[in-house]
């Protein structure tokens, strides 16, 4: 366990997790806000800089508050995605993209909706939470319309193509159930990973966050990347203390050298 970057106990904690990847066939990747934090994207929960410090979740990310508001709750989700578009991938998400060039297999298991890590170069996402890059009516009928579907309506929110209902993006609200193969196909894989490399998630938020307990049960090594000690650093075999973005390309530097790639 490493309590901080500069520990003298960091680099054996590095060792530790990167023999553990090295060593891997099946490695699960389970990322939440903060892996995407230093693409300038806010994460949730942190104090001051989450979005829950200044947003009730109540008002914005339940279907009942967008049935209330629907403006409301459209501009804000308007104004995220804006910030996510014009967000690029981070070391981080780069280095996590890498591990798929050094090991059997790696799947991504996400709570963001941004697509930053498709972006960065990973090619199995399962996204926990939907994405920012598909809306569907209301209620559900008519899905899979893109940004370029509703470019010419001024109406906000804009109106379904097919039904003329309200659209809403395709994310995971508050009380509602997760994508189900998603769900199902991340269950799995927690199941029968080697290695869970955890990257800036609180756990909070369920069911997503029984995914590393899944693994942890299964006999999988956790490892836990993140600023903070949270509810998930106790499940954890190996905890690395530190920003995404710094920590991941140093561990994936040390996964090749493990290897002798
Ligand atoms: C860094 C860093 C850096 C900073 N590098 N790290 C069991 C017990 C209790 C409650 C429940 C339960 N089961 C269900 C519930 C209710 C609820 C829930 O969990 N509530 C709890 C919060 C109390 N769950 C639900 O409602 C879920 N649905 C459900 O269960 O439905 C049941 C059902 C079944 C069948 C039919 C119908 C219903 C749905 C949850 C949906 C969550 N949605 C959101 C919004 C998505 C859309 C949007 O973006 O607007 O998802 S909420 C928000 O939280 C978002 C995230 O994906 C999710 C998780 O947050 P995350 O990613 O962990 O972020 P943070 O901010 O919490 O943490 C960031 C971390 O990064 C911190 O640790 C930092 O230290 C760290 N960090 N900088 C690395 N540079």
């Amino acid at each position: 366990m490493s309590d901080r970057l500069d520990d003298p106990r960091r680099d054996e904690a590095l060792q530790t997790a990167a023999r553990a990847l090295a060593r891997s066939a099946r490695v699960a990747v389970f990322t939440g806000a903060g892996a995407s934090k230093e693409s300038g994207i806010p994460t949730f929960r942190e104090p001051e800089t989450g979005l829950w410090a200044r947003y009730d979740p109540m008002r914005l990310a339940t279907p009942e508050a967008y049935r209330d508001d629907p403006p409301f709750v459209w501009s804000w989700y308007e104004h995220r995605f804006g910030v996510a578009a014009a967000a690029q991938p981070n070391p981080g998400h780069y280095a996590i993209a890498e591990l798929e060039h050094l090991l059997p297999q790696v799947v991504v298991i996400t709570q963001n909706i941004d697509g930053l890590h498709q972006r960065a170069g990973s090619s199995h996402v399962i996204e926990l939470h939907g994405t920012m890059h598909s809306f569907r009516c209301i209620d559900g009928r008519h899905r899979g319309f893109g940004w370029d579907d509703f470019a010419d309506q001024d109406e906000k929110p804009p109106r379904c193509p097919a039904c003329g209902d309200y659209l809403r993006p395709e994310v995971v609200w508050f009380g509602e159930g997760l994508p189900p193969d998603a769900l199902d196909a991340a269950q799995r894989l927690s199941a029968s990973c080697e290695v869970m490399l955890i990257v800036g998630t609180s756990g909070v938020v369920y069911p997503a966050a029984a995914i590393p307990m899944i693994a942890r049960e299964a006999g999988a090594t956790v490892i836990d990347v993140n600023p903070e000690r949270d509810s998930l650093t106790r499940l954890c075999d190996v905890f690395l203390q530190g920003a995404g973005g710094e920590v991941l390309p140093e561990l994936i530097a040390a996964v090749r050298a493990h290897l002798g790639a």
